[in-house]
C-alpha cells in the first residue's frame, strides 16, 4: 500500500531557520496499524521563547518585503507542494488515518490556499476615500501584527496550517506556529517546503509540544499579538479567556453539530450520498461532519431504509486502500469518546439503527476503528442531538414542517455548517436566510468548504472571525488611517470644515 516513507526518524522543531532536535519526545502512532512511525518532540517554553525571539527579528525586514514578492514565496510553495502531492497525501493518510481520496482532496485544499492567497500579494485592497476638507487626502491599509501564533489540529493537519499560515505570511507577519502532536508529519514535510520555497529564515517558526507547555507559553507570550486556534472548545475558551486579560486578538474555530435537513420533497438518493459523505467521510471527525439528519415525518422511513442499505456498502478499513471508504478514529481516546456517546444515546431512549462499536476483528484490532452507526427518533434535548461526538455517529430527527426544521436545525450551541435537500426554490432562498451557520449548503451534505470564502460559524462554533477567504486577513492584519494634509497650513477636522 504505502510507497512513501519520512526521510527522518525523528521530527525536528524549525526555529530560525535551523532545524533543531529537542530532548524529550514522543511516539506518534498511525491509527490505521498502531504502528510508530515516527517521534514527534515535546518542546519546553525555553524553545517557544527562542521561535519568537528569531520570528521578532525576521519580522523586521520581511514586513518590507513587498507584498507582490512575498507572494512569490506563497506560489513556490504552491507548486512544491503540487509535485509532492501523492508523497503528502500517503504521509497524511499514514498519520491522520483519512482514506487516500479525502487526503489527496486535503492537500488539494493547500495548494489552492497558496494560490489564491499569492494572489492578495497583488490586491491587499485598502481604501482609498474623500477627506472633508481640501488639499487633503485620506486612505486606510493593512499593516501586518507583527509576530503571530497558530495552533493547529489534528483532523486536518495540513489544510487548517495552511488557511493560517498563508495569509499570515503574505500579511508580512512572523509565525510560530504549534501543529497537533498526533499529525506532526505534515507540519514538518510544510516547513521542509517553505525553506526551499525560499521564505526567509525566522518567519516560519515550528515547536511541537503540548498545549500545556508550547500552546500556554505562546498564549501568554506579550510579543505574540495573536492567537489563531482550530480546536475543541474547552481549550478555544480558556485560550479566548487568557488572551482577553491581555488584550490580545483571538480568532476561534471551534465545535459543530452540523445538520442535513431533508425537506418531503427531496431528492431521497441525492440525499443519501450527501448525507453518507458528509457524515462518515473523516470517519466524522470534522467540524463540519454531519451528525444530524432533520428529516421530513412524510419520508424519514424512506429515507432510513435507503441510508442503511448505503451504510451497508460502506468498507471500513486502511485508508491507504482505494477501496476503503471509512478509515479509523484518530486513537483509544477518540473511540472512548464515542463509546460514551452510544451509551448515552441508548439511555436517552433513542433506537440504534445500525452501528454503535467498535470494529476489533482481525482486520482491525490493531487500529481504532468505529463502525457508521445510525440512530433514529432522536429529539432535540438529547444531548446527542446537542453536543458534538467527532465521530460516524448520525441522528435522526423527524420533523412535521420547513419551520420545524429550521428551529431545530438552530436549537443548538454550535453554528457552523447545515445544509438542507429541497427542490423548492422557496424553501432554498428562506433556509439559506434562516439557518444560523456560517455555512449553508443546498443539496449538498455539510462539508466541502472551499478556500476562497470565509470558513467559519456562529454561536458557540468560534468568536466571531473566519479562517481561509479574504477574511482571514482581517485576523493577521490591523487596519491603518492615513491622513496626508497637502494644503500648506493647519487644517483642523470636524472645525474648518466650510459649511
Ligand atoms: C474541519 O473540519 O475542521 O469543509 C475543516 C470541509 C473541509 C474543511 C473541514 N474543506 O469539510
Amino acid at each position: 500500500m504505502a510507497a512513501v516513507s519520512l526521510d527522518v526518524p525523528q521530527i525536528m522543531n524549525y526555529i530560525g531557520g535551523i532545524w533543531q532536535a529537542v530532548k524529550e519526545s514522543r511516539g506518534v502512532i498511525n491509527p490505521a496499524t498502531g504502528e510508530t512511525i515516527v517521534q514527534v518532540p515535546l518542546s519546553g517554553t525555553d524553545s517557544v521563547e527562542e521561535a519568537v525571539k528569531a520570528a521578532k527579528k525576521a519580522q523586521q525586514d520581511w514586513r518590507l518585503v513587498p507584498a507582490p514578492q512575498r507572494a512569490e514565496v506563497l506560489y513556490r510553495v504552491g507548486f512544491l507542494m503540487k509535485e509532492r502531492k501523492e508523497r503528502l497525501s500517503q504521509l497524511l493518510t499514514m498519520e491522520n488515518g483519512k482514506v487516500i481520496e479525502e487526503a489527496r482532496g486535503e492537500v488539494q485544499e493547500g495548494i489552492d490556499m497558496a494560490y489564491y492567497m499569492a494572489g492578495e500579494g497583488r490586491r491587499l485592497f485598502g481604501q482609498t476615500t474623500p477627506a472633508e476638507l481640501k488639499d487633503k487626502f485620506a486612505m486606510s491599509n493593512r499593516v501586518p501584527v507583527g509576530v503571530v501564533g497558530l495552533i493547529t489540529p489534528w483532523n486536518f493537519p495540513i489544510a487548517i496550517a495552511t488557511w493560517k499560515s498563508f495569509p499570515a505570511i503574505l500579511a508580512g507577519n512572523a509565525v510560530v506556529w504549534k501543529p497537533a502532536t498526533e499529525t506532526p508529519i505534515m507540519a514538518y514535510e510544510l516547513a521542509k517546503i517553505f525553506e526551499e520555497a525560499g521564505l526567509p529564515s525566522g518567519v516560519l517558526n515550528v515547536v511541537f509540544g503540548s498545549g500545556s507547555a508550547v500552546g500556554e507559553a505562546m498564549v501568554q507570550h506579550k510579543e505574540i499579538r495573536v492567537i489563531s486556534f482550530t480546536g475543541s472548545n474547552d481549550t478555544g475558551r480558556s485560550i479566548a479567556e487568557k488572551c482577553g486579560k491581555q488584550l490580545k486578538k483571538v480568532s476561534l474555530e471551534m465545535g459543530g453539530k452540523n445538520a442535513v435537513i431533508v425537506m418531503d420533497d427531496a431528492d431521497l438518493q441525492l440525499a443519501v450520498e450527501g448525507i453518507l459523505w458528509s457524515a462518515f467521510g473523516t470517519s466524522g471527525q470534522r467540524c463540519t461532519a454531519c451528525s444530524r439528519v432533520i428529516v421530513h415525518e412524510k419520508v424519514k422511513q424512506d429515507l432510513e431504509e435507503r441510508l442503511l442499505a448505503a451504510m451497508d456498502k460502506l468498507t471500513i478499513g486502511n485508508g491507504l486502500d482505494e477501496s476503503v471508504k471509512v478509515g479509523p478514529i484518530i486513537n483509544q481516546t477518540g473511540i472512548d469518546k464515542i463509546k460514551e456517546y452510544i451509551e448515552i444515546g441508548k439511555d436517552e431512549g433513542a433506537i440504534l439503527l445500525t452501528g454503535g462499536q467498535q470494529v476489533i476483528d482481525d482486520d482491525h484490532k490493531d487500529g481504532f476503528y468505529f463502525a457508521p452507526t445510525l440512530f433514529t427518533d432522536v429529539t432535540a434535548n438529547m444531548r446527542i442531538a446537542q453536543e458534538e461526538i467527532f465521530g460516524p455517529v448520525v441522528s435522526i430527527i423527524p420533523v412535521k414542517s420547513f419551520d420545524e426544521a429550521v428551529e431545530m436545525n438552530n436549537g443548538v450551541e454550535y453554528g457552523l455548517s447545515s445544509s438542507i435537500f429541497t427542490n423548492d426554490v422557496n424553501q432554498v432562498f428562506r433556509a439559506q436566510r434562516d439557518l444560523d451557520t456560517g455555512i449553508v449548503y443546498v443539496n449538498a451534505g455539510t462539508t466541502g468548504a472551499e478556500i476562497h470564502l470565509p470558513f467559519g460559524g456562529t454561536k458557540g462554533t468560534g468568536n466571531g472571525h473566519r479562517d481561509s477567504g479574504v477574511q482571514a486577513l482581517d485576523v493577521f492584519t490591523e487596519w491603518k488611517a492615513i491622513y496626508v494634509d497637502y494644503s500648506g497650513k493647519l487644517q483642523r477636522a470636524q472645525i474648518d470644515v466650510e459649511s
